[in-house]
């Protein structure tokens, strides 16, 4: 009777076994293949993302000197209220080191925020007043990883978090 059992009791065992790799399969099987579309998804983006630069980008520091060549300025001011956004288009040319951004308003009651597209597309931010030491102001470098800043047009837009009534503002992009 053992020896009947013992052959029994193993065959069982095989037939959980194999019943176990083929639920595993069935349940691996479908994630492989979503694995794989994701792997294949991606590419596209990872191919846009070869050509995008990376930007190191930090307060600007006040006591910075150096060569700077006004890409940008507005001598006018410009007026914001609130929910409302405004894009600064900036064109940047060849051999440039590094962009220095400053958005001032000066009215620590409101809260503006700068967010900047570059050329191809990449964001950076969204900033705010809280980014650097400087109330009512966001003053900021963005410095490339390596090389020069990217060529084209960038975007900078302003948009007013929590603005009462009107607030006004400068905006001006230095090339460095
Ligand atoms: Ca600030």
């Amino acid at each position: 009777m053992l020896r009947l059992l013992t052959p029994h009791g193993d065959s069982m065992k095989i037939w959980k076994v194999f019943l176990l790799c083929m639920v595993t399969s069935l349940l691996v099987g479908p994630a492989v293949s979503a694995g794989e579309e994701y792997i294949v998804t991606p590419s596209p983006e990872a191919s846009s993302v070869s050509s995008e630069k990376e930007y190191i980008i930090s307060p600007y520091p006040e006591d910075f000197s150096d060569v700077e060549v006004p890409a940008f300025a507005l001598l006018s001011t410009h007026y914001i209220t609130q929910g409302q956004t405004i894009n600064h288009y900036v064109s940047v040319g060849s051999g440039v080191n590094s962009l220095e951004v400053d958005l001032n308003w000066g009215d620590t009651g409101d809260s503006l925020t700068l967010t900047i597209y570059t050329p191809s597309g990449s964001k950076l931010g969204t900033y705010r007043d809280n980014y650097d030491g400087v109330n009512g102001r966001i003053h900021l470098y963005i410095d490339p990883a390596q090389g020069y800043v990217e060529q084209g047009t960038w975007r900078f837009k302003v948009y007013g978090e929590s603005v009462s009534g009107t607030e006004d503002y400068t905006f001006n992009v230095y090339q460095h």
